[in-house]
């Protein structure tokens, strides 16, 4: 497998969970601030220009967060990274969503690439405030999804940026990052992005 990343983008997510499972796979950088996704190789690869990005072994191509995360957690079972029981699957997918859906492109997206939500630069202002605030409030609710899962990798990274832009998080998500950080997977990705 070969997983295309961006040093501490959400694919850092991915990231994860490949360290997590252990299998052999191959990682590659996409230079996002110099415009490599939009060009090839990477564009023909992936089209909508975006990491994650996974290339499975026979050649097929998986992006979007939720499919690539499931996807691994269910062609990997021993790695125990998706609950059996089905009400808690369900949990575990409504928490991952609402990570990537709510926090990450509704909130850090404004925060991070404010002139893709507005064609005036000097509303860009106004959006990142907006961005930070639905960021923030996301993080506001109450999260219980009982053992490790696919959903603790999604969480983990809108937690993460939160850290970069010092944001304040209530304190339930400020210990889950701190008990993600100390797990070796998330060091050896941390390692391997020059993130450490
Ligand atoms: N909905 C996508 C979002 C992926 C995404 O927004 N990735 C960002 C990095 S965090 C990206 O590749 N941005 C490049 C660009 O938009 O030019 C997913 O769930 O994978």
């Amino acid at each position: 497998m070969k997983l295309y990343y961006a040093p501490g983008a959400c694919s850092i997510g991915i990231h994860v969970l490949l360290e997590e499972i252990g299998k052999p796979y191959e990682a590659e950088a996409v230079n996002l601030r110099e415009g490599a996704q939009y060009k090839p190789p990477f564009a023909a690869v992936n089209p909508k220009s975006k990491v994650p990005t996974l290339v499975r072994d026979d050649g097929t191509v998986m992006t979007e967060y939720p499919s690539i995360a499931y996807w691994l957690a269910r062609t990997n079972p021993f790695a125990n990274l998706l609950p059996d029981d089905i009400d808690r699957q369900a949990r575990v997918l409504e928490l991952m969503d609402y990570a990537v859906a709510t926090i990450h492109m509704q909130g850090f997206a404004r925060m991070f690439r404010s002139a893709n939500f507005t064609p005036n630069a000097a509303d860009e202002d106004a959006v990142k405030a907006r961005g930070k605030d639905i960021a923030e409030k996301g993080f506001g609710k109450d999260y219980a999804v009982g053992s490790y899962s696919i959903a603790d990798s999604a969480l983990f990274y809108v937690e993460f940026w939160s850290k970069r832009v010092g944001m304040t998080i209530p304190a339930n998500t400020a210990a889950h990052l701190d008990r993600m950080l100390a797990r070796p997977a998330v060091q050896r990705m941390l390692a391997q992005e020059g993130l450490a």
